[in-house]
C-alpha cells in the first residue's frame, strides 16, 4: 500500500511485567482485524511472545514488532519485557518510536518500573500516554489509581476516557464535542469535567485559542489538533486511557486515539543523532528531518537471529525513502548493500513491502555485517554519524560457564556470540589466567534464560560456577635461589647449576628476566632454557596457583658440564632455583581492587555504606546528582563483592544501581591467604 508520512504511527508498550503489554497488543490487533481473537498470553498463542522459552515462562524477553494498519493507517506497535533483567531489549524499543504508552496494571497500581520508564521516556523527549490496564480485574479502583497517577507524574496526567458500567467499557471524554457523554454515565468523576480539564490544558499552550474558548467557551477537536501534538511534545499533556486487554474494554477506543490523537513521525520530537567528526574532535548534534526527499538515516534497534532465516536486523528509518533497491552504507563502513527485500514484522512473520518511509519499521535479512546501533544511509558522507546513546545499565552480574559436554566448545561459543549480537545488555569475557569464558548480564534471570535459551533451542548444556577473582602472587623481600639438576641413570647423564636472585618491583611492572652470568659459567646457549624454567613457574605462582607479577629474576652464576649439560638440565634447575628463591622472598597474594560507583535512593545511602564497609569496602565520596538520590564513590576488593548485585537489589528495592571497574592490586589480608593457600592442592607445586 502507498502510504503518507502522515498515516504513520509508532508506539512503545513500556511498563512493569505483567501488566498486560503483550496482552494489550494482541487485543490491538485483534481488534484491527488484523489478526483472528483469542490469542493469549496464558494459552502461548500471542504475537509477539512468539519464542518458546516465552510461552514457557509467560513473559516476554526480548522486543516485538507487530506493524498493522487501522483506518489506512499504519501502526508500528513494539512490545517489550518489562523485567529490569531485559531492560537490554526494551529500552531500544524508545529509540524507534514517537510515543511512549507506559502501561500500569490497575489492580496492583505504580509498581517498581513505572516511574523509571516515565523518566526514560521523558528523557528521550518522547510523547507519552499512560494506559491503565486489566481494569477488569477484582479490586481495580480506577478512582484512587488516576488520583496516585496525577501526584506521583503530575497534574499533566488528565484521563481521555472513563471506566463505564462497572469498568465493564469506557466513555470517551476528548472527542464528543462540549464533553457530552455518549453512552451514560461513568464510574467517577464526569465526562463533562474530564473534558474541561482536557481543553483547559491544551489550549494552555496556545495564546490565541486560549482566547478564542474564553470568549466562546468551547473549540473544536480540529481547532485543538496542533496544539494538543505540541502540549504531548513538551510534556504538558499526558493522557491516560483505561483498558481491560482480557475484556476488550476500552481497545477500540485506544486504536482510535492512537489513530487520531497521537504523533506520526512529523509532529513527535526528532531523535538526537550525533555526528562525530573522522577527524576526531566534539560530536555536533544533529537532527534527522522526516523528509523522504533526503538522505536515508535509519537506526537498528534490534538484532534477531532466526534459526531457519538467519539475521534479522530490524530498523526505523528517520530520514529518507528505503527501497529494497536502495544501496546502504552500514555505519562507518565503506561498502554499500543492496537491502534486496524489505520487510514489515508482525511477531515472527515477515511480509514484504516496497519502501520504508521517514517513521516505518521495517527489517532486512541475511545481511551480517549490521550490528545493534548502526545507522543505515546511502551516502558515504554519514558515515559519521551516530544514534545518541541509549543509557543502557551495565552488565556486572557474572558466571563462569563451562560446555557440559567435550567436544561442544566451538558450537557454544558460536550459539554465545550469536546471543550477544541480539542483545545488548549480555556480554562475554575470557578470562585467560583462570582459562574461563565469563558471561555477563543484567541479573540472575537474565544469565538464567540464556542458559535455558542455550539446552531448549540449541540443545547445549553449560556448567555454571561463580567467576574466579583474578588474584596474583607477588614477593615482599630479595632472596637467592639455587637449584643443582644432576641426573645419571647410565647412558649420557644430565647436568646443570643455576644460582639466581629474585627482587620485587614496583606494582604492575609485569617481569624481568636478566642474564648477569660471567664468565661462561653457564654457556650462552642454555640461558634461555633457565629463562623457561624459570618463566614456567610465573603462571602458576608459589602460593596458591596464581600468576606471579611485579617480580624481577638476575641469574648471576652457575655450573655446566661439557658432555652431560642439556637443555632440559638447566630448564629443570631454573625452575627449581626460582622455586627456591620464591619460598625465601616472602610470598604475598595480591587481590583486585575495584571502584564502584553506586547510585540509590537517598534514604538508603546508610545502608548501602554499611554494606561495604562490612565487605573491607572503603567510601571515597558521595554527590546528589539528584533531588533524592545519592551516588555514592566507593573502592572495595573485588572478591567481597560477589553479593553486591543481589543485596544492593534488596537493600534499594531494586532502585539501587551500579558500575565496578578494575582499579589496582593490593596484599591481601592474612585470614584470606590463608584461605586460598589451603584451598589450593599442596601437591600442586610437589617435586617431579
Ligand atoms: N484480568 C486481566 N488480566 C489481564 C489483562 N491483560 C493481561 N492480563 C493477564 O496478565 C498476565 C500478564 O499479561 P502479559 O500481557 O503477559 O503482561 P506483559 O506486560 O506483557 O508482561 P511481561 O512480558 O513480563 O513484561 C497474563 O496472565 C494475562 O492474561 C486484563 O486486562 N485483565
Ligand atoms: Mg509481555
Amino acid at each position: 500500500m502507498a502510504h503518507s508520512i502522515k498515516r504513520i504511527r509508532t508506539l512503545a508498550l513500556v511498563g512493569q511485567a505483567g501488566c498486560g503489554k503483550t496482552s494489550l497488543a494482541e487485543a490491538l490487533l485483534a481488534k484491527s482485524g488484523s489478526v483472528p481473537p483469542g490469542g493469549s498470553v496464558d494459552k502461548g498463542t500471542t504475537v509477539c511472545d512468539y519464542h518458546p522459552l516465552e510461552k514457557q515462562l509467560q513473559h516476554s524477553l526480548k522486543l516485538a514488532v507487530a506493524s498493522f494498519d487501522h483506518q489506512e493507517t499504519k501502526i508500528h506497535l513494539l512490545d517489550t519485557p518489562g523485567y529490569p533483567d531485559f531492560l537490554g531489549n526494551s529500552l531500544p524499543a524508545l529509540a524507534a518510536v514517537e510515543t511512549a504508552a507506559v502501561v500500569i496494571n490497575a489492580q496492583n497500581g505504580i509498581e517498581m518500573m513505572t516511574p523509571r520508564f516515565m523518566q526514560w521516556a521523558a528523557k528521550r523527549g518522547l510523547d507519552r500516554l499512560i494506559v491503565v490496564n486489566k481494569i477488569d480485574a477484582d479490586g481495580a479502583d480506577c478512582e484512587a489509581l488516576l488520583g496516585r497517577i496525577q501526584e506521583v507524574f503530575g497534574k499533566e496526567c488528565l484521563p481521555l476516557n472513563l471506566p463505564a458500567g462497572k469498568r465493564s467499557k469506557v466513555s470517551d471524554c476528548f472527542f464528543a464535542p462540549s464533553g457530552e457523554a455518549a453512552s451514560g454515565e461513568v464510574d467517577f468523576s464526569s465526562v463533562e469535567e474530564a473534558h474541561r480539564k482536557l481543553v483547559d490544558q491544551v489550549v494552555e499552550v496556545d495564546e490565541k485559542l486560549m482566547e478564542a474558548y474564553l470568549e466562546k467557551g468551547e473549540v473544536t477537536p480540529e481547532e485543538l489538533h496542533e496544539p494538543l501534538e505540541r502540549a504531548l511534545r513538551e510534556g504538558h499533556l499526558v493522557p491516560v486511557v483505561f483498558t481491560s486487554a482480557k475484556t476488550g474494554a476500552g481497545i477500540a477506543e485506544l486504536l482510535e486515539v492512537i489513530v487520531e490523537l497521537l504523533p506520526n513521525p512529523t509532529e513527535g520530537n526528532p531523535p538526537a543523532y550525533v555526528s562525530v567528526p573522522a577527524a576526531g574532535g566534539e560530536p555536533t548534534e544533529l537532527q534527522p528531518v522526516p523528509d523522504p526527499g533526503r538522505h536515508v538515516l535509519a537506526h537498528v534497534f534490534k538484532i534477531e537471529i532466526d534459526p531457519y532465516i538467519g539475521r534479522l536486523a530490524v530498523f526505523r528509518v528517520h530520514q529518507g525513502r528505503v527501497t529494497p533497491g536502495t544501496q546502504l552504507y552500514i555505519g562507518e563502513g565503506r561498502k554499500p548493500v543492496k537491502a534486496g527485500h524489505l520487510y514489515q514484522l508482525r511477531g515472527k512473520h515477515q511480509i514484504e513491502v516496497s519502501e520504508g518511509l521517514p517513521g516505518d519499521i521495517l527489517a532486512v535479512t541475511k545481511i551480517d555485517d549490521i550490528q545493534f546501533d548502526h545507522i543505515l544511509h546511502d551516502s558515504p558522507s554519514d558515515a559519521h554519524v551516530h544514534a545518541r546513546a541509549l543509557e543502557l545499565p551495565t552488565s556486572v552480574f557474572g558466571l563462569a560457564v563451562l560446555p557440559r559436554k567435550r567436544g561442544d566448545e566451538q558450537k557454544v561459543s558460536d550459539v554465545l556470540h550469536k546471543i550477544m549480537a541480539e542483545d545488548p545488555c549480555f556480554r562475554l569475557e575470557h578470562n585467560a589466567q583462570a582459562n574461563e569464558t565469563v558471561m555477563r548480564g543484567l541479573g540472575e534471570m537474565h544469565l538464567k534464560t540464556v542458559l535455558e535459551k542455550m539446552s531448549g533451542q540449541y540443545k547445549l548444556e553449560l556448567d555454571t560456577r561463580p567467576p574466579s577473582i583474578p588474584f596474583r602472587e607477588t614477593i615482599a623481600a630479595r632472596a637467592d635461589g639455587h637449584s643443582r639438576h644432576k641426573k645419571q641413570t647410565g647412558g649420557a647423564g644430565q647436568f646443570g647449576e643455576v644460582f639466581l636472585k629474585v627482587e620485587p618491583l614496583p606494582r604492575g611492572k609485569g617481569f624481568e628476566f636478566v642474564d648477569s652470568v660471567k664468565g661462561g659459567a653457564i654457556p650462552n646457549q642454555f640461558i634461555p632454557a633457565v629463562e623457561k624454567g624459570v618463566r614456567g613457574v610465573l603462571d602458576t605462582g608459589f602460593l596458591a596457583g596464581y600468576p606471579l607479577q611485579d617480580v624481577r629474576v638476575t641469574v648471576y652464576d652457575g655450573k655446566h658440564h661439557p658432555v652431560d649439560s642439556k637443555e632440559v638440565a638447566f630448564v629443570s634447575a631454573g625452575r627449581k632455583a626460582f622455586l627456591d628463591a620464591l619460598g625465601k622472598a616472602r610470598p604475598i597474594l595480591l587481590e583486585p581492587i575495584v571502584n564502584v560507583e553506586i547510585t540509590a535512593p537517598e534514604t538508603k545511602m546508610g545502608d548501602v555504606a554499611g554494606e561495604l564497609s562490612g565487605h573491607r569496602g572503603h567510601i571515597k565520596g558521595s554527590d546528589a546528582p539528584r533531588p533524592g538520590t545519592v551516588q555514592i564513590s566507593a573502592q572495595a576488593p573485588l572478591s567481597e563483592l560477589e553479593h553486591f548485585p543481589a543485596r544492593l537489589k534488596s537493600l534499594t528495592a531494586g532502585h539501587g544501581s551500579y558500575s565496578m571497574e578494575f582499579s589496582h592490586y593490593e596484599p591481601a589480608p592474612a585470614q584470606l591467604t590463608q584461605k586460598l593457600v589451603a584451598a589450593h592442592k599442596p601437591e600442586a607445586h610437589a617435586e617431579d
